[in-house]
C-alpha cells in the first residue's frame, strides 16, 4: 500500500449537487439505487480529468448510466478503489445501482447489521462501501433518501435530515423518504432501519424554533435513555450561550448501536452512538460511564457546527474538526461538573497516553503529511493534542477575542470545506495577532521540553526566570523550530500571597523573563492550568512542591505539585527496588496526606484526585527504560504503605464520605463517592480481613453501579482471591442480562494483574458472553489485557505478545479497524529492556509476515518496525 501526501491536495474535478439514494434492505443483499447530478468544478484548471468515484472491492456494480445512457464495460475502467470515467459531459446525471451485503460486513464500515438492526458508519471512507461516489469530504452534496424494508422487522426507518413521505411498498415493505437540506460530504450520511424503542423530547431553541428529540435504542433500554437526553438539551443551550451557535434541522435523533468500532458518529441529524456512550441508569452505570455519556452526546452535538456546517477539506485536516470539538466539549464538560478536576482528568490522558504517542512510531503531527489508512490517525494527537492547540489560542487571544474568532470562522466559512489553516486565520483576523510561528503546533510533531531555571538578586528585589524549549526528533522530523507557546504562571510568596501572574509567550529556544520589585524571592507556579501540551522540569525542592500544594490558587498546579512528589518518590524508590535497597515512604509525606484527608474543607472529588498514585502507564512514560516488574512493585509498596500507615483516616474518610441517603448524581455525591472508594481500595491494601468485611457489605448493599463495581474491582484486584472469585459469580448472575455491565466483570478479570492472568484472559474468551465480532468486548477483554495489565501482558516468555499477535492475524480481516488499534501496546517495544524488545518485534514480525494485511494493520505495523 502506498502513502497518500497533503501536499498531492488537488481540488475536485467534478461536484455533486444532489445526491438521490434507494435503499432496499433485504436479509440476503441490499439493492442501492444512487441518482448523482453532476457537474465539472470551475475551479478545477484540470481541463481533461475523468470522473473519479471510489468504490470498494466488494461493491458489485449492476447498472452505471449518464443521463440515461447505459455505460458498457469499455466506457469506464475499474480497480479495487476507483472506478473511473474518462468521458463526461459538463453536467450530467450519474445513475449506478449497486448490490451490497450488510450481512456479512464484519468491518463495522459503510453498511452492516448490528444484532438486528441496519446502521452505517461512514467517517472515514465508509461510503465508498455502499456506492460509487466521490467520498472525500471536500464535495458536499444536498442528499435526499429513500429507504425500503420489510415492515414487521423493520418498523423504523431513518437518515439524515428531516422525513417527507412515508408509505408501504409491495410484500410488506414500506418507505420512508429523508431530505437534508443542508449540503454535506459523504461521510456525514447515516442510515438506520430495525425494530427500536424511542424517547421523546423536544427542545425550543434560542431564536424560538421547536426541535424534536428523539433517541432510539432497543426497547429493553428504553429506562436508560434520560441522561443522555439531558445531556443533548444542555448541550443545545451552551452551544447557543457559549457560541451562539443554534440547532438548524427540525428533528435530532441519536440511536445506540451495540456493534460500534469507536464512540461515537455525529452524521447530519441522526448520530449513531456506541450503546456505551449512550445508555446510564444508576443501577448500571458508574460516575465516570455517566460522564463519558454526558461528554460523547456534547461532542458529537457540537460536530453539527464545527465539523459538519463547516468541515474538512481534505482528511489530513481532522483536527479541523475534532480538535476544536474536543475543545468544545471539554469546556461544555468543565461548566456542567468541577473545572479543575475535568482539567486534571484531560491532562492525566494527554500526559499519559498522547505523550507516549508522540514518542512512539507512529508519532504524527497534529495535521499529519501523510497516511496509507486514515483510520489510523484518529489518534490523541488529532484528538487530544488537537484540543490543546485550540486551547492555547484560546489563552493566547482572552475569551472575548476567541469567540469573535469563532463568529467569524463559522460566517466566513459556513457550507464550506476548509482548513487549520483557515480556522487559525479567522484568530489572526480578529486579533491582529501574527500567528504563523503558532502553526508550527499543527505541523512539529513530539512533545516540546521546557526547561525552566531561575535567579534572585536579593538587592534589587529582582526575580528571572529562563526558558528553553526543545522537541524531540519525531519519524520524518529530525529537527524542529522553536514552538510559540503561553505559560501561565503565578509568583507566591512565602506566606502563600500571589506576588504575580499572567501569560508569558515562548518564542524562542531561549528566552528570560523579569520581574522587578519583589520583597523575596517567590516560589513559581508554572504552565498554570497546564498551559501548553509540554513536558516542564524546574528544580522544585519538595518544601517548594508543599507550598505550591498548600498556597497555589491554580487547582490544576495543586494537584501537580502533589504529583510531581510522589513521581519524585516514587522515581527514586524504583532505583532502590532495583538495588535490592529496602523502601520506605518518608514520614513528610505520610503527614502531608494525613493533612489533605482529614481537611473537611477540600472538595472530597479534589482530595480524591491527590491521593490517587500516579498511574503505572504514567510512570512508564517518564522511564527512559520501561521496567515493568519495578513500577508495578513500587506502586504496590507505596499502596500498602500508605494505607497502613493511615489506615484510621482512610477509615474516618470512608465514613464520612458514605451516605445513609438514597443515591443521587449531584456533583456533591459522586465526589463523595470517589474518596470513598479510593479509601475503601486503600483500607483492602492493609490486607486486615475486617476491610474485606466492609467491602463486601458495600458490594451486597449498594443501590448504584459506581458503589458495587469499585467493590467488585477492589476485591478482585486484591489479595483476597476467594472473596474475589466470590463476588465475581455473584455479580455475574444478577447482572448477565446486561451487556455494558458484563463488559465491566470482563475488563476488570483481565487487567487483574495477579498470576495466571493469560490464562484467565483465555478462559474469559470461552464465555458464552464473549463475541469476538463485538468491538465493546474485545475491549474489554483483548485490550484490558493488552493495554492495562502491564504485568501481565509483558510477561518474561512473552506469551502475551504472541496471544496479542493472534489476535491481530485473526481479525487483520475481520475487522482491520480494530485490528491496528489493538495493536498499539506491540509498537512500543523500543521503550522496553532488551529481551523484551526481541519478543515483541518477533510477534510484530510474525504479523508482518502473516500475509494479505489490510492497509490499516500493515502501516502500523510497518511503521512500528521501520
Ligand atoms: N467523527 C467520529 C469518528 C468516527 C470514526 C472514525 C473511523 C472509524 C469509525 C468511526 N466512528 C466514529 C467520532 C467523533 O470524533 O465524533
Ligand atoms: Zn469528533
Amino acid at each position: 500500500p502506498q502513502p497518500i501526501y497533503l501536499k498531492d491536495y488537488q481540488v475536485p474535478a467534478y461536484l455533486i449537487e444532489h445526491t438521490d439514494l434507494r435503499f432496499e434492505l433485504a436479509e440476503e443483499e441490499t439493492l442501492v439505487r444512487a441518482t448523482l447530478q453532476v457537474r465539472r468544478n470551475p475551479a478545477c484548471t484540470r481541463t481533461k480529468a475523468a470522473l473519479e468515484l471510489h468504490g470498494h472491492e466488494s461493491v458489485e456494480l449492476c447498472r452505471l448510466s449518464i443521463d440515461g445512457e447505459i455505460l458498457s464495460e469499455r466506457d469506464f475502467s475499474r480497480d479495487d478503489e476507483l472506478l473511473c470515467i474518462p468521458a463526461v459531459p459538463s453536467r450530467f446525471t450519474l445513475e449506478c445501482v449497486t448490490r451490497i451485503h450488510p450481512q456479512s460486513n464484519t468491518a463495522l464500515e459503510g453498511l452492516y447489521k448490528s444484532d438486528g438492526m441496519f446502521c452505517t458508519q461512514c467517517e472515514a471512507e465508509g461510503f465508498r462501501r455502499i456506492t460509487f461516489y466521490p467520498d472525500r469530504p471536500d464535495v458536499m452534496s444536498v442528499f435526499r433518501t429513500t429507504v425500503v424494508a420489510e415492515r414487521a422487522r423493520y418498523p423504523v426507518l431513518l437518515s439524515n435530515g428531516n422525513p417527507v413521505e412515508s408509505g408501504d411498498e409491495d410484500d410488506g415493505r414500506h418507505f420512508v423518504t429523508w431530505e437534508d437540506p443542508f449540503p454535506k460530504p459523504a461521510y456525514l450520511f447515516a442510515l438506520v432501519a430495525g425494530d427500536l424503542a424511542v424517547l421523546e423530547d423536544s427542545y425550543t431553541t434560542a431564536s424560538g424554533r421547536s426541535v424534536k428529540l428523539q433517541i432510539f435504542a432497543d426497547s429493553k433500554d428504553l429506562d436508560k435513555l434520560d441522561h443522555a437526553m439531558l445531556s443533548l438539551k444542555r448541550a443545545m443551550q451552551w452551544d447557543e450561550q457559549v457560541y451562539g451557535r443554534e440547532y438548524d434541522l427540525d428533528i435530532y435523533m441519536i440511536v445506540a448501536v451495540d456493534f460500534f468500532n469507536m464512540g461515537a458518529m455525529e452524521n447530519k441529524g441522526l448520530n449513531i452512538f456506541n450503546t456505551s456512550c449512550v445508555l446510564a441508569s444508576p443501577r448500571t452505570t458508574t460516575d465516570a460511564a455517566f460522564q463519558r455519556v454526558e461528554g460523547v452526546v456534547a461532542h458529537e452535538y457540537f460536530h453539527n457546527w464545527s465539523g459538519n456546517r463547516v468541515t474538512c477539506r481534505d482528511w489530513f485536516q481532522l483536527s479541523l474538526k475534532e480538535g476544536f470539538t474536543v475543545f468544545r466539549d471539554s469546556e461544555f464538560s468543565a461548566d456542567m461538573n468541577s473545572r479543575t478536576v475535568k482539567r486534571i482528568e484531560d491532562v492525566a490522558l494527554l500526559r499519559t497516553a498522547q505523550f507516549a504517542e508522540d514518542a512512539g512510531p507512529m508519532a504524527h503531527p497534529v495535521r499529519p503529511e501523510s497516511f496509507i489508512e486514515i483510520s489510523n490517525f484518529y489518534t490523541l494527537t488529532v484528538y487530544e493534542k488537537g484540543c490543546e492547540v485550540v486551547r492555547m489560542l484560546h489563552t493566547l487571544l482572552g475569551a472575548e477575542l476567541f469567540r469573535k474568532g469563532t463568529d467569524l470562522y463559522f460566517e466566513r466559512h459556513d457550507g464550506q470545506a476548509v482548513t487549520t489553516d483557515d480556522f487559525v486565520q479567522a484568530m489572526a483576523d480578529v486579533s491582529g495577532r501574527d500567528l504563523t510561528q503558532f502553526k508550527r503546533w499543527y505541523s512539529q510533531a513530539g512533545t516540546p521540553r521546557v526547561e525552566v531555571s531561575d535567579s534572585w538578586d536579593e538587592s534589587t528585589g529582582q526575580y528571572r526566570l529562563t526558558f528553553r524549549q526543545s522537541c524531540p526528533a519525531t519519524p520524518g522530523q529530525d529537527k524542529k523550530l522553536p514552538f510559540h507557546m503561553p505559560i501561565a504562571y503565578g509568583l507566591i510568596s512565602a506566606s502563600g500571597d500571589e506576588l504575580d501572574a499572567g501569560v508569558l509567550e515562548l518564542t524562542d529556544s531561549e528566552q528570560s523573563f523579569t520581574f522587578d520589585g519583589l520583597a523575596e524571592r517567590p516560589v513559581p507556579s508554572l504552565l498554570r492550568s497546564f498551559s501548553a501540551p509540554v513536558k516542564l522540569s524546574y528544580p522544585y525542592t519538595d518544601a517548594q512542591l508543599m507550598h505550591l500544594l498548600r498556597h497555589d490558587s491554580d487547582g490544576f498546579n495543586r494537584w501537580d505539585a502533589g504529583q510531581r512528589m510522589t513521581v519524585g518518590l516514587m522515581q527514586s524508590l524504583m532505583v532502590d527496588y532495583r538495588a535490592s535497597r529496602e523502601l520506605a515512604v518518608p514520614e513528610s509525606l505520610i503527614d502531608t496526606w494525613r493533612g489533605l484527608l482529614l481537611d473537611e474543607s477540600l472538595d472530597p472529588a479534589m482530595v480524591a484526585h491527590l491521593l490517587r498514585l500516579p498511574s503505572e502507564a504514567y510512570l512508564a512514560e517518564l522511564a527512559d527504560e520501561i521496567d515493568v516488574e519495578a513500577i508495578h512493585e513500587v506502586r504496590e509498596f507505596m499502596v500498602t504503605t500508605l494505607a497502613r500507615a493511615l489506615q484510621d483516616e482512610w477509615s474516618e474518610a470512608y465514613r464520612r464520605c458514605s451516605d445513609d441517603q438514597a443515591y443521587t448524581a449531584d456533583a456533591a455525591a459522586c465526589a463523595r463517592r470517589s474518596l470513598k472508594n479510593l479509601s475503601l481500595g486503600y483500607l483492602l491494601a492493609t490486607g486486615e480481613e475486617v476491610w474485606l468485611a466492609l467491602a463486601e457489605e458495600q458490594f451486597n448493599t449498594a443501590d448504584n453501579m459506581t458503589d458495587q463495581q469499585a467493590a467488585l474491582a477492589l476485591v478482585v484486584h486484591s489479595g483476597f482471591r476467594h472473596a474475589g472469585e466470590r463476588l465475581l459469580a455473584e455479580f455475574q448472575a444478577q447482572w448477565q442480562h446486561e451487556a455494558l455491565v458484563m463488559n465491566q466483570w470482563f475488563s476488570i478479570q483481565a487487567s487483574d494483574p495477579w498470576p495466571g492472568a493469560l490464562e484467565r484472559v483465555q478462559q474469559l474468551q470461552e464465555h458464552p458472553l464473549f463475541d469476538a465480532r463485538n468491538p465493546n468486548k474485545l475491549r474489554s477483554v483483548v485490550a484490558a489485557f493488552c493495554a492495562q495489565n502491564a504485568v501481565g501482558f509483558h510477561s518474561a516468555d512473552g506469551s502475551g505478545y504472541a496471544y496479542l499477535a493472534d489476535w491481530i492475524i485473526q481479525l487483520n480481516k475481520q475487522n482491520p479497524q480494530i485490528a491496528s488499534r489493538l495493536l498499539t501496546p506491540l509498537t512500543r517495544w523500543r521503550r522496553y529492556p532488551e529481551a523484551a524488545q526481541g519478543l515483541m518485534r518477533g510477534q510484530l514480525q510474525r504479523v508482518l509476515e502473516s500475509g494479505d494485511l489490510s492497509r490499516d494493520v500493515y502501516e502500523v505495523v510497518s511503521k512500528s518496525l521501520a
